[in-house]
């Protein structure tokens, strides 16, 4: 009762008031004739105005809590990508307020979903990372934790993808007209950030001092994005930095009439937020990216210090009452920066400074692929910020020292676990130097952290090494974007499972209950229906809701072996033509991924996916058995309608490569049943959901280790299977008139590295064998169904509030400042 009447919001006389007065006074329209665009609009402001309002209160809370026991950090999260798609929606359904806003809409007679599909998805980020980092603040607000998260306020996000005679073609993605209603500015907590200047170390009584002159300065202005959670008050921010010159113009330039060189400066600083790089797990050594990581570590660490002076007025505390965790290596400049602060604005000396400072940051690994472990040309970083050099050298001095204590006379290993070796700077040696706690995001990826990518960091220092496995805001990825198996879930379990999602494990117990299957399978149909309309309306055929569909959606890259399905797909095809009454259900299989623009193997396999597809869909004889969609595009909005919609979701990369996924998350919770490797959190998705409502094969890490080292020969197994061997040839002739024996070579011939490095070949039988075996247990409904069932009960242990908790706990070592009243 006390809670209603605290927010005015609930009221739908008064939100419907509100939405009004925007209509009238700012838009110059009425309800009457309101544009869903309009709606929008003054919905979203409205909606953020509470979130504002929320969050002046929250603060007061926070602060309080934060100042009253030892028990409690704040915790920040910095991170280059936050993938955050579309917020209304999710704010709506936290806030308890989609039902009333809903109303409203069919009081207008507006579809609620039209409504949503104007909001442009936040695409800050390239996939899983990015997508993590955002599932991370919604668990983080909804059980109470006191955290901001800080990125990089891009112009232009992930670019839009289109296909253009089958190949990908980039295009900007302009997203902040539509977006900039979610954006709180906040100039008055503008910071500068040095660049470049001449820097010139000396002693002075026994101390080293230095002096910069002529730094280029450019200012970071921040812009605020309120994070809501789900049955709470607490709002926490997302704080999101925007490059700008210091000055406004070179004024000499400007006098002396040359304008465009006046306007160089302000140009060149706001550059450095333009664009998001495009690229993820391969390398893209560009300086403006390292400009992008300076910037956002240099204002974050700035604004994370006042912060904490404002409420302690000491840093005496700071590694006990703050936690800075950097999402993969990118933020790993905090630790120079967060000393060069210490020591240089606070006099600081070293010894302390490190104890403070190597306390409080901890580092998540987010990939073991060797070339996209990330190294800075050491000119490049000395030119760029000189000071910076200046501590790395002393940091790496330091750790030598150390290390050769720990590994006498072994000074192969110390130059391999520094920071500074063969004129580069290597980014995660630093992480994991400057670091309390190091992190993979899945079991098998943690252990290879500590056999593998660290070992030697494993032996000196055991106890800094753990896992967290990765989990999905399911509040989402469930309860909103299947809003039909939710409210099921609600019928059978209750309704707790949308805050506890352990009681989600529950709905096991319905696996043999007939009349629950059957509804699973209707919703799973309806969800298909609605997919393959969109399907229609946007590219023109709609897919059969009656086949299969069997989904593969993730970014575009070798080692998660899209082009192992690609095979498998022609032999399929080649069966069919081969017999063309063969008796089989009909299979629609559905890609979506998008190629770093500069990975042009990527964007071959793209090339093959689509031109295969106008092949076999334009081809009679097959297509009302094999249909092929390349999804345009492939986002966090379009994944909404895609995970709900997946039967089958195909996990598939080299074992050993892929860190965890989330996306088989993703659609294991939506009843998706998983055909994959043992690879990634695909391992413990088999534990959870035990071997018999999951499809696996192919080789093991382990195996693929071992078949490396003996010598792997992709041309002996093509020669020895004859269904492979067709599959692969016909890669000669091509499909849709374009040939693509490029990639057949690669499969064959070790041109630039092995032949088949990700050994697609070696897995392909099993991988057919295992897929032969799905098919059979589609057909039998029941069983499928009760696989189905099993599949969303387990995938309890991957919410992002589970991996928060764990974080919170073995890293962190913080509670909420606002338990969720409604979590245990
Ligand atoms: C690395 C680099 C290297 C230099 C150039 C740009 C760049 C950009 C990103 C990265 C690291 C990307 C790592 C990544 O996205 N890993 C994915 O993280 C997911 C969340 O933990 C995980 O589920 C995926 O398995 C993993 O591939």
């Amino acid at each position: 009762m006390e809670k209603k009447a605290a927010n005015k919001y609930n009221d739908p006389s008064y939100f419907r008031g509100q939405v009004e007065t925007y209509l009238t006074n700012i838009l110059h329209t009425d309800l009457k004739n309101a544009t869903p665009a309009n709606m929008y609009q003054a919905i979203a402001q409205l909606i953020n105005r509470e979130l504002g309002e929320m969050r002046l209160a929250y603060n007061d809370k926070r602060k309080s809590v934060q100042k009253s026991t030892d028990k409690t950090k704040k915790v920040y999260y910095i991170c280059m990508e936050f993938l955050m798609g579309q917020s209304l929606k999710n704010n709506l359904y936290n806030l308890g307020q989609q039902a009333m806003a809903e109303d409203l809409l069919r009081e207008i007679h507006m579809d609620p979903q039209v409504l949503y599909d104007q909001e442009p998805d936040a695409g800050l980020g390239n996939g899983g990372l990015g997508r993590l980092a955002a599932c991370f603040m919604d668990a983080l607000t909804t059980q109470g934790y006191d955290a901001t998260g800080y990125s990089l306020c891009y112009e232009y996000g992930l670019f839009r993808q289109k296909i253009v005679d089958g190949w990908q073609v980039e295009f900007p993605d302009n997203w902040l007209p539509g977006g900039r209603v979610w954006l709180n500015p906040r100039e008055e907590d503008t910071f500068e950030v040095n660049f470049y200047g001449d820097y010139h170390e000396y002693w002075e009584n026994g101390q080293l001092k230095y002096t910069l002159t002529d730094p280029q300065t450019v200012e970071a202005v921040p812009y605020d994005l309120f994070i809501s959670g789900s049955g709470t008050t607490a709002v926490n921010k997302l704080r999101l930095w925007s490059a700008r010159s210091s000055g406004s113009f070179d004024m000499n330039a400007f006098n002396s009439g040359d304008f465009t060189k006046a306007a160089q400066r302000t140009n060149s600083a706001e550059m450095i937020t333009k664009v998001l790089y495009p690229a993820d797990n391969i390398p893209e050594g560009k300086e403006l990216r390292l400009k992008q990581q300076y910037l956002m570590v240099s204002a974050s660490c700035q604004n994370i210090v006042r912060d904490q002076l404002h409420l302690y007025g000491t840093l005496d505390n700071f590694h006990k009452k703050t936690a800075i965790h950097i999402n993969d290596t990118h933020p790993a400049l905090v630790v120079p920066e967060l000393m060069r602060i210490f020591m240089d604005d606070y006099g600081m000396g070293w010894e302390k400074a490190w104890e403070i400072v190597s306390n409080t940051v901890s580092y998540t690994n987010h990939t073991v692929l060797a070339e996209a472990l990330e190294k800075w040309n050491s000119s490049l970083v000395q030119s760029m910020m000189p000071r910076i050099y200046g501590i790395l050298q002393e940091i790496d001095r330091r750790f030598r020292i150390q290390a050769f204590s720990r590994f006498p006379g072994d000074s192969g290993k110390v130059d391999y676990m520094a920071v500074l070796q063969d004129r580069e700077v290597r980014m995660a040696n630093l992480s994991v130097i400057g670091s309390h706690k190091v992190n993979g995001v899945s079991k098998l990826h943690s252990q290879i952290l500590k056999d593998d990518v660290f070992h030697d960091f494993y032996l000196a220092t055991p106890e800094k090494f753990t896992n967290v496995t990765n989990g999905i805001a399911y509040r989402r990825w469930l309860c909103q974007a299947n809003p039909e198996l939710a409210s099921l879930l609600d019928d059978c379990i209750g309704s707790a499972y949308r805050l506890d999602s352990s009681q989600l494990k529950l709905f096991a117990a319905y696996r043999s209950d007939v009349g629950v299957q059957e509804e699973v399978e209707k919703i799973k149909r309806n969800n298909k229906v609605r997919l393959s309309n969109f399907i229609g309306q946007q590219w023109g055929s709609a897919p059969d809701p009656d086949s299969i569909f069997i989904v593969q959606a993730k970014r575009l890259h070798e080692y998660k072996r899209q082009l192992l399905n690609v095979l498998r797909i022609i032999s399929r095809y080649q069966a069919i033509k081969a017999d063309p009454n063969i008796d089989m259900r009909p299979e629609t299989y559905i890609f979506g991924a998008k190629a770093a623009p500069s990975y042009y193997h990527a964007k071959f396999i793209i090339q093959l996916i689509n031109k295969l597809a106008d092949e076999i869909n334009s081809d009679p004889a097959v297509s009302d058995k094999l249909r092929v969609v390349f999804l345009e595009n492939y986002s966090v909005s379009i994944a909404e309608k895609l995970m709900p919609a997946t039967e089958v979701s195909e996990q598939i990369s080299l074992a050993g490569k892929e860190a965890s996924g989330t996306g088989n998350m993703k659609m294991m919770i939506n009843g998706g049943i998983t055909i994959g490797t043992l690879d990634g959190a695909n391992v413990e998705i088999r534990e959870a959901v035990g071997p018999d409502n999951i499809f696996i094969f192919g080789m093991t890490a382990d195996e693929v280790r071992d078949c490396l080292h003996r010598g792997y020969d992709s041309s002996k197994i093509y020669s020895s299977d004859p269904v492979l061997k067709a599959a692969v040839d016909s890669l000669d002739r091509g499909f849709g008139g374009v040939s693509f024996s490029n990639i057949k070579e690669y499969l064959l011939k070790p041109t630039y590295s092995i032949a088949d490095p990700y050994m697609c070949l070696m897995d392909f039988k099993d991988y057919c064998r295992a897929h032969d075996e799905l098919a059979a247990a589609y057909e039998d409904r029941q069983r499928w169904n009760s696989m189905s069932i099993e599949n969303i009960a387990y995938a309890d242990r991957f919410s992002a509030d589970r991996s928060i908790r764990n974080y919170a706990d073995m890293i962190w070592d913080t509670r909420p400042v606002l338990p969720n009243p409604s979590m245990k």
